[in-house]
């Protein structure tokens, strides 16, 4: 089963996304994302230049070994830009080995562990009131788990609030636009926001919400305390996680449990958060840690250590990366949550894929392997348009974490 031809297709239907298509000998196709916010090109060309003319001739039935050829073969190991080229291929593969065997990817990992996979939607508003409207609307559209992102008052614009309601959008202009951010602002006005929408929608509806990486530990653990009342699901991102260590300060305050990884590449980005049981759910994704190979060993050194899976699903994974991270989420022991931001209609067009929502679920596609594809021709009419993350500063001019 040789490959004869692999291209990588960037398109902006509404916003940038990279994906690889791999085709073999046989005319078997499989596709993997390949997009990394705000820094697509590089990624494209670590493909283009650097991986794809490697993978001409290679059996694509090698999955681990075509991993391990990658990884270790570059000499140059981790990092979002290889990581994301190297889960591309790998999810690729998978997809041909389910066409190949007739079987959707989710059965090649030991088949269902659960009927369908808890997703969880973004209610994001200026106001406590307008929020509650939100979230009231995905309730009424059956979610089972909704985060809480609201304006600050005194900051002109917060993470999480978006113009849009449903497709949260941050990659904004082509150089980065800048906010502003005050952690006493914020830490005064955010467990005010969750007493009344606990209060609001009761005790079953599992409440989320996302940091972002701005605080230090023990003003996480502050969070964390006054958070505790309102029985989170998670709070998410409470500091930057290059120090893993700095999470045990955290740990040591507060019962909110715990939710990070969407920046991780690899297990060696969360072994400490994971083997210490600092965290409670560890939000990698396909597309930036390494793929369906690698992010199935990271979920299972989590299992070893009471940690489930929460993985990322905000616009700027492609539903590529999607229909990957359901077969995933259905198959393994240790699932949590995955999340939910729905894509624009031309978003969803350029990637025709069966996934499906009903009650709060999302279901994998039954299809012969990942159950999605990309429409090149469709594609080829949306051009790249450079869009890069904002960045942050405090009141001061000081630059803090976006
Ligand atoms: O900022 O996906 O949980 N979701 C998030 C997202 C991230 C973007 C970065 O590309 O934190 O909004
Ligand atoms: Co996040």
């Amino acid at each position: 089963m040789k490959i004869i031809d692999a291209r990588v297709i960037v398109t902006c239907p509404g916003r940038n996304f990279v994906t690889l298509k791999v085709e073999t000998q046989e005319g078997v196709t499989g596709v993997g994302d390949a997009t990394l916010n705000g820094r697509e090109l590089a990624v494209a060309s670590y493909l283009t230049d650097h991986v794809v003319p490697a993978l001409i001739g290679r059996d694509a039935a090698r999955i681990e070994d075509t991993w391990q050829y990658l990884y270790r073969g570059a000499y140059w190991r981790r990092g979002p830009v290889t990581m994301s080229a190297i889960a591309a291929v790998d999810t690729a593969l998978w997809d041909i080995k389910g066409k190949v065997a007739g079987l959707p990817v989710y059965q090649l990992l030991g088949g269902r562990s659960r009927d369908g996979v808890t997703v969880y939607g973004h209610a994001n508003a200026e106001s406590v009131e307008q929020v509650c409207a939100e979230v009231a609307r995905y309730v009424e559209m059956g979610y089972r788990a909704v985060r809480v992102q609201t304006g600050i008052p005194g900051l002109a614009a917060t993470y999480g609030v978006g113009k849009d309601k449903l497709f949260y959008e941050p990659a904004d202009a082509a150089i980065p636009t800048e906010a502003q951010w005050s952690t006493d602002r914020y830490l005064h006005h955010i467990p005010g926001v969750f007493a009344r929408v606990r209060d609001e929608f009761g005790p079953n509806l599992k409440l989320l919400h996302d940091v972002h990486h701005r605080l230090t530990p023990i003003e996480a653990a502050r969070l964390g305390q006054l958070l505790e009342p309102y029985a989170l699901t998670w709070m998410e991102d409470p500091v930057p996680a290059e120090l893993q260590e700095g999470f045990r300060l955290i740990r040591q305050h507060t019962t909110t449990p715990i939710a990070v990884g969407e920046v991780f590449n690899t297990v060696w980005d969360c072994q400490q958060l994971i083997r210490e049981q600092l965290i409670d759910y560890v939000r990698a994704t396909v597309v930036h840690a390494g793929g369906i190979t690698h992010l199935r060993r990271i979920f299972d050194l989590a299992a070893l250590h009471h940690v489930r899976s929460g993985s990322h699903g905000a616009t700027d994974l492609s539903p590529v990366c999607m229909a990957a991270a359901l077969h995933l989420d259905v198959s393994i022991p240790n699932f949590g949550l995955q999340e939910y931001m729905r894509h624009t209609e031309a978003t969803d067009a350029v990637f025709p894929h069966t996934y499906r929502f009903a009650d709060g679920y999302l279901h994998p596609s039954e299809e012969p392997g990942l159950g999605v594809d990309i429409d090149e021709e469709l594609a080829a009419g949306y051009p790249y348009r450079p869009a890069s993350l904002p960045v942050n500063r405090l009141e001061d001019g000081t630059l803090h974490h976006w």
